[in-house]
């Protein structure tokens, strides 16, 4: 089994559900890319716009003016980089300046032009699950058997993206924690993980201080559901999940290490 990697959510927005704010400035950005690299992040994950529910669109040229400067300064500095956009416009100035992965919360719906950019350029992509936008998902979150079909739409999107000719090893899934699902949808996903895991692509998991942690703990304050946060991602990794994106990096990294090493994996801590 591949050790399971660790990406870092860098926010350079005002609004971001847990941080809004927080890093807005590129210095400070900065800074903070590269204290999650130092605590351990495999992959910093750079995002202008909130996906929050409810959050509306941030147009492409205002949320480049947020991370480009950050994505340049971070790739220069070898760190490796993905970009958290829907726009086209936004993945080809990433990957102009050294972001290696496209990381869209529509699964390259949103913007018709997303998947014709990134086969182009050949990168890795996250197809995350949602229905309808941060805007209108909460109006969408009717299912039967939420794993199965999450899964079966997840399926979809990747045999489009294999369609507009992105290459399979380049494509990871992700199970989307909170869009278009109840908190209730969430923990019903996370228990049923192997419906996403059995699809035959890596997944990615985010489920950093989301609102079904926070329903399941009773802490309210997001930015207080770090030990929540953590015991999900441990559920998560014993699937053998390919990525956790978390927001407390260091934390992170702590924890994985000692399950590694007790979980019996082969991922031995150092
Ligand atoms: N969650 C968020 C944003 N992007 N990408 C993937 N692949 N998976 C996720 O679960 C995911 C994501 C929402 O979290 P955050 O970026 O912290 O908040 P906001 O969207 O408010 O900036």
């Amino acid at each position: 089994m591949r050790p399971t990697t660790v990406m870092g959510i860098l926010n350079v927005t005002p609004d971001s559900f847990s941080d809004g704010g927080l890093t807005l400035d590129a210095g400070r950005a900065i800074e903070a890319g590269h204290a999650m690299a130092a605590d351990g992040a495999d992959i910093i994950d750079v995002g202008g716009e909130s996906t929050r529910p409810g959050a509306h669109d941030v147009p492409p040229d205002v949320e480049c003016g947020r991370i480009i400067p950050v994505i340049r300064a971070l790739a220069l500095a070898g760190h490796r980089v993905s970009v958290d956009t829907r726009n086209a416009a936004t993945m080809q100035a990433a990957l102009d300046v050294g972001a290696s992965i496209v990381n869209d919360v529509s699964a390259l719906t949103y913007d018709p032009w997303a998947a014709a950019t990134v086969a182009r350029a050949g990168c890795e992509v996250i197809l995350m699950h949602m229905r309808g936008t941060p805007a209108t998902m909460a109006q969408h979150t009717t299912y039967a058997d939420v794993a199965a079909e999450v899964a079966a739409e997840l399926c979809a999107r990747a045999a489009a993206a294999l369609d507009a000719g992105i290459a399979r090893d380049r494509i990871t899934l992700d199970p989307g924690f909170g869009f278009a699902k109840t908190p209730a949808h969430s923990v019903a996903l996370l228990k049923n993980l192997s419906h996403i895991c059995n699809l035959g692509y890596p997944v990615a998991v985010g489920l950093s201080r989301k609102g079904f942690i926070g329903h399941l703990s009773g802490v309210k304050n997001a930015s207080d559901r770090l030990a929540g946060s953590l015991a999900g991602m441990l559920f998560a990794a014993s699937y053998g999940v390919a990525m956790l994106r978390v927001h407390d990096v260091a934390a992170a990294v702590q924890a994985l290490r000692i399950w590694r090493a007790l979980a019996g994996t082969g991922q031995e801590a150092p």
